[in-house]
């Protein structure tokens, strides 16, 4: 019997399937590469300037983004807030301030789909009016209004699963069972977003690999992606350089690669479709080979 309904997972996946993203269209049938590009102040080398303030910081945060493009990357992640574990919030201004000038020109001047990271509905209305092609949400639009403003966009959103808030997720997280649980809270906002106007077509969910979960957590969720896939929503996985591959291998974070590598090759095999990374490259070689053995099928690009 030829079942109905075809749950995406480990085996071959040659069917086009088109996420429109602004005026580009992305191709998530093969997996893609989204460049992490962060422009909070301590991420650049000129003294924690805001680079709003100088036209060489906004050139820099090009540069880098042209760099991962040219390395395969097909989209962009901008985020201005960090949320990292114990990160201090950032002032809508303030956040404003530091996306919306690179989401502009990125858009302008690259051909790629510009993602902004924020949970802000200011900073999601601005980002889509000047070029944003996808909403990346660490709080699944959670925050007042941003479900309002992300239906208004028309744009993709991918809703991520965090436990707490960032100043205090690391604390002895727990879960009766993080597999449901997990599961259980996205289905939950795939539900809050239809209702909102946001078609399920327009989403990605995102276990949210450190956000309030022990590196057993991060390893179970990332070993069982069929349970998310079960939603039938298209999967973002990011794990590049996070502290679980510190807890594995027990290597600082400038030397992750190979423990990200690894799980990036996991992710795809499984049939996760997009993958947020910072190294862009060696990405592209292991999204590629590992897709060449999951389909058996050698796919030019
Ligand atoms: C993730 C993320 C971060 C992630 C999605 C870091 C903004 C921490 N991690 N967004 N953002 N998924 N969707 O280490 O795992 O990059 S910030």
């Amino acid at each position: 019997m030829i079942s109905l309904f075809c749950v995406r997972g480990r085996g071959k996946s040659l069917k086009t399937q088109i996420l429109q993203c602004g005026r580009h269209q992305l191709d998530i049938s093969r997996a893609q590469v989204m460049g992490i590009l962060n422009v909070t102040p301590d991420s650049f080398s000129d003294g924690g300037k805001l680079y709003a303030d100088t036209e060489l910081s906004l050139d820099k945060a090009v540069t880098g983004a042209a760099e991962m493009v040219a390395a395969g990357a097909s989209i962009i992640d901008v985020g201005g807030e960090s949320t990292r574990p114990g990160a201090e919030p950032v002032s809508l201004a303030e956040e404003l301030d530091r996306v919306i000038p690179v989401v502009e020109r990125l858009n302008r001047e690259l051909d790629v789909v510009v993602s902004v990271d924020t949970s802000s509905p200011e900073v999601i209305t601005e980002a889509a009016a000047v070029g944003g092609g996808l909403i990346n949400d660490v709080r699944a639009l959670g925050k007042p209004g941003a479900l309002a403003a992300a239906a208004a966009t028309d744009l993709p959103v991918c809703l991520m699963h965090m436990q707490g808030s960032p100043a205090t997720m690391q604390n002895a997280p727990t879960y009766d069972d993080v597999l449901e649980d997990v599961t259980a809270f996205l289905s939950q906002r795939v539900r809050d977003c239809e209702q909102a106007g946001i078609a399920k077509d327009r989403l990605i969910l995102d276990p949210g690999f450190g956000f309030g979960k022990t590196v057993e957590h991060n390893l179970r969720l990332l070993n069982n992606l069929d349970a998310l896939h079960a939603l039938g929503v298209p999967l973002l996985i990011g794990t590049s350089r996070k502290s679980m591959i510190d807890h594995v291998l027990h290597r600082p974070v400038d030397k992750r690669l190979a423990g990200s590598l690894a799980t990036v090759a996991v992710a795809v095999m499984q049939g996760a479709q997009i993958l947020r990374v910072h190294d862009v490259a060696e990405t592209v070689d292991v999204v590629r080979m590992t897709e060449a053995i999951r389909n058996e099928a050698v796919v030019t690009p």
